[in-house]
């Protein structure tokens, strides 16, 4: 039983021995390794949690924390009949997502975080944050989770501590990554680590009752200091303000990593696509929030023959491989994804990856003690309660779960996840997919015409919104390879940093680089393109491309292929549509190159001169072509 490493701090107090000597003692079962027991017991010393625990990774842990919230009225069980060994759980309303504006970027100079991301200075930040954490989790446990990220012992691999005084965390965590023994058993005495420090930020007085979902809702701290590799998280317990292992560490810290070990860690999708010969490539897809990188990760072709399988749904490390070629890793062991809008039609794999083993936060609860979301199924259930414990029918006239309901759910229970998905080598990557909503402008698909192109394409990625009363249609947002508020340092001079990966093999070996749209539509407002599983025809235009059987038009914008390329056998769209999808919008795409300046202006001279050449050079073929 795990549960005997739990030290608890009222006991040891009277004997006159420290909880510190005493944690210590246990730490020490667990790891010798200096570093971390030593930044252990600082914690301790700061927090000064009543108790500390150990996290082993085992099941009869996370059952145990699983069963202590349903005591406090954290976790709901739901109906095992219907949904086995699963949890609902409700979040305070004022946590119910990141908060970009709270989060902060710390390095010794300003420059260095760079125009998009909130720079503080580390030591004074520090500073505030000591103040907070001091007796933060009085009353609490502190729970110490060793993970890695990635398979342990991959050499692409990174192992990062958590520490937090959140129990769903600890259970998150569990099936987001890979957590216990073995993981500090691969950290062995001498290596460093991911510091994750993260409190809730409500400590308890002697008898004040906990509520279902602590948290600090005045003050809120998500912060990265990228040069020591330190995260610390305050006053908040959702998603991944707390989950320091997903966008914190495995996107902010990892990205400035990458940046100083020459590989890539990336806001991507990793999919196993296999034709009906039985050939397979590997692609990785960046794309901005509501574009469906899930439901493309998991997608079942419509065109006969085909098979795609998932590697991973949200992030993907990637490094060269001693044959020059690029490798991928899913960092995450699991998917936290958002619920609403995912349903049989949507996403039939994720559907069934959801039926057991899983947490779902923030969505509604049934008479029978299941789940219910937004276009889960066409007739809601007669009867819910929503995310925020009010009656629900479906004519109250409010949705029924929170815009930002999650799943989080082990990816082995993926129908679809490919066998190779936790090979310690990772996956050859043979095509990027860069993608945005645009109902206007960018193509279907467009190949580009080289690394250097490809990279200008994902650093204009966009997305827009269609601004309502105003008028103004399609304020286009850019989200540079969907990294916007995941990049660790200077935006500028990671798109260098892309420059340089290209150079670090042969272009043979370099994976093609592609720009694709789904959201096209018509002068009516109709979507031109019926995607989902309809995108499998896009993908094996992708394949023929890679493995060099598929002809192209070539643009200034880069290669389209003939409308003769894409196969529509099966499918009710015309030729004339597919036109319509493939056509370069000459006007509509000088209309954006002041857009693209406006953008590429705010990164002064981190801007690479590369990228610069690229808006030159479209603008050139743009106008010779009017
Ligand atoms: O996930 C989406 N994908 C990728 C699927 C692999 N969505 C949902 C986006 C929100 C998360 C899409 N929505 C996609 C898409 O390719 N395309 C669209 C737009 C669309 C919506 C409805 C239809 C067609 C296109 N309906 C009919 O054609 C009937
Ligand atoms: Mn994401």
């Amino acid at each position: 039983m795990p549960y005997t490493s739990v030290i608890r701090r009222e006991v040891f107090r009277h004997d006159g021995i420290s909880l510190a000597d005493e944690q210590e003692a246990v730490a020490r079962r667990y790891t010798t390794n200096p570093r971390l027991l030593h930044w252990v017991h600082e914690m301790v010393d700061l927090c000064t949690p009543d108790t500390v625990h150990w996290c082993d990774g085992s099941k009869d842990e996370y059952d145990f924390l699983a069963g202590l919230m349903c005591e406090t009225g954290t976790f709901i069980r739901l109906n095992d009949g219907l949904r086995p060994n699963s949890y609902f759980c409700r979040s305070d309303p004022a946590d119910v997502a990141r908060v970009e504006d709270r989060t902060f970027i710390c390095s010794y100079k300003p420059e260095d975080a760079g125009p998009t991301n909130n720079w503080r200075n580390p030591a004074e930040m520090k500073g505030i944050l000591h103040g907070l954490y001091e007796g933060a989790m009085r009353g609490r446990t502190m729970y110490v989770i060793p993970y890695s990220m990635g398979p342990i012992g991959s050499p692409i691999a990174k192992i990062g501590i958590e520490i937090t005084d959140s129990p769903y965390v600890v259970c998150s965590m569990s099936i987001m990554t890979r957590v216990g023994k073995e993981v500090l058993a691969a950290l062995g005495p001498d290596s460093d680590f991911c510091r994750g420090l993260h409190s809730v930020g409500m400590p308890l007085e002697k008898e004040q009752p906990d509520v279902p979902w602590p948290c600090n809702e005045k003050t809120k701290y998500i912060v990265q200091f990228p040069e020591t590799r330190e995260i610390m998280s305050y006053g908040s317990g959702y998603g991944g303000n707390a989950l320091l292992g997903k966008k914190c560490f495995a996107l902010r810290i990892a990205s400035a990593m990458a940046r100083d070990e020459g590989w890539l860690a990336e806001h991507m999708l990793i999919l196993k696509l296999t034709d009906p010969k039985g050939e397979s490539i590997y692609v990785a897809g960046a794309f901005p929030s509501a574009c469906g990188k899930t439901n493309l990760a998991m997608l079942t072709p419509t065109l006969p023959g085909w098979k795609v399988e998932t590697v991973g749904d949200d992030i993907a490390w990637m490094k060269f491989g001693d044959d020059g070629r690029l490798y991928a890793i899913n960092p995450e062991a699991g998917f936290f994804g958002v619920a609403p809008g995912t349903s049989m039609k949507s996403n039939a794999s994720a559907m069934q990856t959801i039926t057991r083993n899983s947490i779902f936060t923030n969505c509604a609860i049934t008479g029978e003690g299941d789940v219910w979301w937004e276009e889960m199924s066409d007739k809601p259930p007669a009867y819910l309660v929503d995310w925020m414990r009010r009656p629900w029918t479906a004519d109250s006239g409010r949705k029924a779960a929170h815009p930002n309901a999650r799943f989080t759910t082990p990816a082995s229970q993926c129908p679809v996840i490919a066998p190779e998905w936790q090979d310690p080598k990772g996956v050859p990557i043979s095509a990027i997919l860069f993608g945005g909503r645009r109902a206007t402008v960018m193509p279907l698909v467009n190949e580009s015409l080289s690394w250097q192109h490809g990279v200008f394409l994902g650093s204009i990625m966009s997305s827009e919104k269609t601004a309502a009363a105003a008028g103004k249609i399609g304020v286009v947002r850019h989200d540079p390879m969907a990294m916007l508020p995941f990049c660790g340092y200077n935006m500028g001079d990671y798109f260098s940093h892309w420059l340089k990966v290209g150079g670090a093999t042969t272009s043979d070996k370099l994976p093609r680089i592609f720009y694709v749209n789904w959201f096209r539509k018509d002068a009516k407002g109709k979507f031109l393109w019926p995607g989902y599983g309809e995108n499998s025809r896009v993908l094996k235009w992708v394949f023929e491309r890679v493995t060099g059987r598929a002809d192209v038009v070539e643009t200034p914008i880069g290669r389209l292929p003939k409308p003769a390329a894409i196969d529509l056998s099966g499918l009710d769209l015309s030729r004339d549509t597919l036109k319509q999808l493939l056509t370069v919008d000459t006007q509509g795409w000088l209309a954006e190159i002041p857009l693209i300046k406006q953008h590429f202006a705010q990164f002064g001279d981190h801007l690479p001169q590369g990228l610069r050449d690229e808006v030159a050079k479209l603008e050139a073929g743009l106008r010779k072509g009017l």
